[in-house]
């Protein structure tokens, strides 16, 4: 590095660190005042001992379930569908239904009926068994147990739940986790114990291991010999979750209510995305890269970054603007000294196809120069303690106050702040520092416990809140940009949340580090968001906290071209990071994987339409097609995009190739066609310029090229797969069409049919088929024969396609 560069960079390191010390001194004294609170509004003690249910005294039929009265608990069982079970012990204080979407259930036919040693209460789909001391069995219609829970405990207000787990059952899920994939550590072959916090954090930069951090919920699926199932928590209050052998939740407060779900991955994610609600199908171009850096202070940094996009010939869907473009870092401020014309900016690269999304904090400036908190006090909409005393802590904007967002009112008027920036063209939102976090040299980084909410009118205090926050803020800004642009759907990126976030929110991982085990984690830790139904999340690209190699750089850019959030962004205090960055060879490298992700939005947009659909992630763990094979089940470094493609990433440094265990079927090597036996470990090569990528056989795989629509065919060896494509005019709420296609493959040859739905006009100029794995004599299409070349036929439109192959 020249030394320009190094005194430059030393230079920075000064004033970002001169920067944090204005926040030390508040944040020391916040410290002690929130000790302080936290100390005079304790709540009681404890009571010594536990209690339990005890024996069974009664039980009685209910509409779709039933209720058993035992001596110390009552216990409600409601099957809202015939593989979904709700079950409710109380005492406890109801959960608010924030994470709940759908409350209008078909009838179920449910039976209750005695046993030897208790009742079981059924469904088509499910059974459960109530013993006569409180243990519960859920059991599928063949009968094989999915879970059995132990009696409840009870202590003061806590309630502490306990399931046994199978031995080699596996366990996914608690939200976004920087943990293994199998949140069950397992060591020489025995479950050892693993706890995870449900307290949404900001560890301020972490590495694989910490815990927790920005989005906790309280949802995991359990995988084992006899199937799966899912369990979901409706408690937002702080808890500990531990996997050893049992499986034990112990919230601090609030209703022991949850909901066991049976059935396979697939379904498991369907049925919970339906109770808790599906993420609606984002704007096309929200799939394309971003380009975000905290550092761009000025139009002109930003108007000469996307300059350098098109000088090297590089996609760019959308420019993220961090705090520094704030005005002393206020929320929904953006200062017009360093923005001057910013409706005209926005205009200016709206018209080279990029978007605009400006950050925004939750916490207000506690000053009376300030309208926004002028305007909050009078709603009363800002936390306080229990004697009324304002909240007040440091954050980015200096002293701080938190709108309470379980206020309905609050969530109204807040949410009306993001007009003007919508007038003035900004496409979307990125929540940042929204667990609430706040500056605090020890202890908890947010609000004390203690902190009143409105909780809807109920009342309550933070740690009911607290990990509900995030999600509420970004159903207020949603709501509220669908009502501002009915046309446009709303584009929100959240760093915390809760169950339900996936209704209104993107998320990306937050301040990973930028090393090789970060990258890694970033795999498990998208996965497992998925599979606690959060669909679109990413990391940022080469990390956060630090300079990555070239090598690393690529490698991560390589991996995130198939997840959903495909973002570069990184801290202030490091090197600024872009495409370009590390020159050749990598910027060519990087270049051809940015134009492969445009290549494929056809399929990526498919698969955000199926999310819609059916509340599926897109990138998806190794079991999700094959659950009984147990050698996937741990896999935590590669996933599927979709049903078609299989990505292994290269996590480790100097890497040219690496060993893939692949689920059964066939697979074609992306880069060079090859066709491998599934069912078997491999080495794939993997060097710089590629990482091994595979495609199921059986797939269509849509791309796109200009006006062209391009299905790459990869064909079964014998036999019918289908292939859809989902279009429509990229955002807003119009038409749309689903354009379908069967696959027959026979000794002969191979037929392709298409099938179209909906009215949105097919808007493609023509379509090319591409061959794989089979080598075309001759082709006909509607009865007419065609030219091949290269195994390529280009049309318009057909019905059908007849491929003959060499013998
Ligand atoms: O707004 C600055 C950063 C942001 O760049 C990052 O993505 C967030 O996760 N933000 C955290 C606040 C400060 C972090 C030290």
């Amino acid at each position: 590095m020249g030394f320009f560069r190094q005194l430059s960079l030393t230079a920075k390191f000064i004033l970002g660190s001169l920067f944090y010390l204005k926040y030390q001194l508040p944040a020391f004294v916040y410290s002690f005042k929130r000790d302080r609170t936290e100390r005079q509004f304790a709540s009681s003690a404890l009571p010594n001992g536990f209690t339990q249910p005890g024996k069974l005294l009664q039980a009685e039929s209910s509409s779709q379930g039933a209720r058993f009265y035992f001596e110390q608990a009552e216990l409600e069982i409601t099957f809202l569908a015939s593989d979904l079970v709700r079950i409710k012990w109380s005492p406890g204080i109801a959960p608010i239904p924030y994470a709940i979407a759908h409350h209008d259930w078909a009838d179920v036919e449910t039976q209750l009926a005695e046993t030897e040693t208790g009742w079981v209460v059924s469904s088509s789909d499910l059974k459960v068994l109530v013993d006569s001391s409180a243990h519960l069995t859920f059991c599928n219609q063949a009968g094989q147990v999915l879970r059995e829970e132990l009696p409840p405990k009870r202590q003061g207000d806590r309630w502490i739940h306990q399931a046994r787990l199978q031995p080699e059952e596996c366990i996914y899920g608690l939200g976004e986790r920087a943990s293994t994939l199998n949140l069950r550590a397992v060591e020489d072959e025995q479950p050892s114990s693993r706890s995870y916090r449900m307290w949404n954090f900001d560890p301020a930069g972490y590495d694989p291991g910490t815990d927790p951090i920005y989005i906790c919920i309280p949802i995991y699926c359990g995988l084992h010999r006899s199937g799966s199932y899912l369990t979901f928590f409706e408690n937002s209050f702080d808890a500990k979750f531990t996997f050893a052998e049992t499986a034990t939740a112990d919230f601090e407060g609030g209703a022991l209510q949850y909901y066991v779900i049976a059935g396979d991955p697939p379904q498991l994610l369907e049925r919970y995305t339906q109770l808790t609600g599906r993420s609606p199908l984002p704007a096309r171009w929200t799939l394309g890269y971003h380009q975000s850096r905290w550092g761009f202070r000025t139009e002109a940094t930003i108007r000469d970054e996307v300059k350098q996009f098109q000088a090297h010939t590089l996609p760019l869907s959308a420019i993220h603007l961090d705090i520094d473009c704030q005005v002393g870092h206020r929320a929904f401020s953006i200062d017009p000294k360093r923005f001057p014309k910013l409706a005209s900016f926005t205009q200016e690269l709206a018209e080279l196809d990029v978007r605009f999304i400006a950050i925004n904090n939750p916490g207000i400036r506690s000053s009376r120069e300030s309208n926004l908190f002028l305007e909050g006090q009078v709603l009363e909409a800002f936390c306080t303690d229990p004697n009324g005393e304002l909240i007040v802590a440091p954050v980015w904007a200096g002293r701080t106050v938190f709108p309470d967002f379980t206020k309905p009112k609050v969530r109204a008027w807040w949410s009306r702040q993001y007009a003007y920036l919508l007038e003035a063209g900004v496409n979307g939102f990125w929540h940042d520092m929204n667990e609430p976090t706040v500056f605090a040299t020890w202890g908890d980084r947010s609000l004390p416990k203690a902190a009143q909410h409105d909780m809807e009118g109920r009342g309550g205090d933070h740690r009911e809140a607290h990990n509900v926050y995030a999600l509420l803020q970004a159903e207020a800004a949603y709501q509220r940009l669908r009502q501002y642009r009915p046309q446009q759907r709303p584009f929100i990126v959240s760093r915390s949340g809760w169950a339900g976030l996936q209704r209104y929110a993107w998320v990306w991982t937050g301040d990973t580090a930028s090393s090789w085990g970060a990258l890694r984690q970033t795999i498990a830790t998208v996965v497992g968001l998925g599979l606690s139904g959060i669909p679109y999340s990413g990391p940022d690209i080469g990390g956060f906290q630090g300079n990555p190699s070239a090598e690393l750089y690529v490698r991560w850019l390589q991996m995130a071209t198939f997840l959903t959030f495909y973002r570069t962004h990184v801290a202030n205090n490091v090197q600024p990071r872009a495409p370009w960055t590390y020159g050749e060879p990598y910027l060519s490298i990087i270049r051809h994987f940015m134009q492969l992700r445009y290549r494929l939005l056809p399929y990526l947009y498919t698969l955000a339409w199926e999310t819609s659909q059916k509340g599926y992630p897109p990138v998806r763990p190794l079991f999700w097609f094959s659950w009984h094979d147990e050698r996937l089940w741990a896999i935590e470094d590669a996933f599927f995009l979709g049903e078609a493609l299989l990505v292994y990433p290269i996590v480790q440094a100097g890497l040219r190739s690496r060993t893939a265990v692949l689920p059964q079927g066939q697979w074609y090597d992306f880069w060079n066609d090859t066709v491998i036996e599934g069912d078997q470990t491999v080495e794939l090569a993997a060097p710089l310029d590629q990482i091994p990528l595979l495609v199921r056989a059986g797939s269509i795989l849509p791309m796109e090229d200009h006006d062209q629509l391009i299905l790459h065919l990869y064909p079964l060896q014998h036999g019918t797969s289908e292939g859809r494509v989902y279009s429509d005019a990229g955002d807003g709420y119009g038409e749309w069409r689903l354009d379908r296609f069967w696959m027959q493959r026979n000794e002969q040859g191979l037929t392709l049919s298409w099938e179209q739905q909906g009215d949105y006009d097919f808007h493609y100029q023509g379509v090319r088929l591409h061959i794989h794995g089979l080598s075309v004599k001759q082709a006909w299409i509607d009865g007419q024969p065609v030219a091949v070349e290269k195994q390529q036929i280009e049309w318009q439109r057909f019905g059908q396609v007849y491929l003959q192959s060499e013998v």
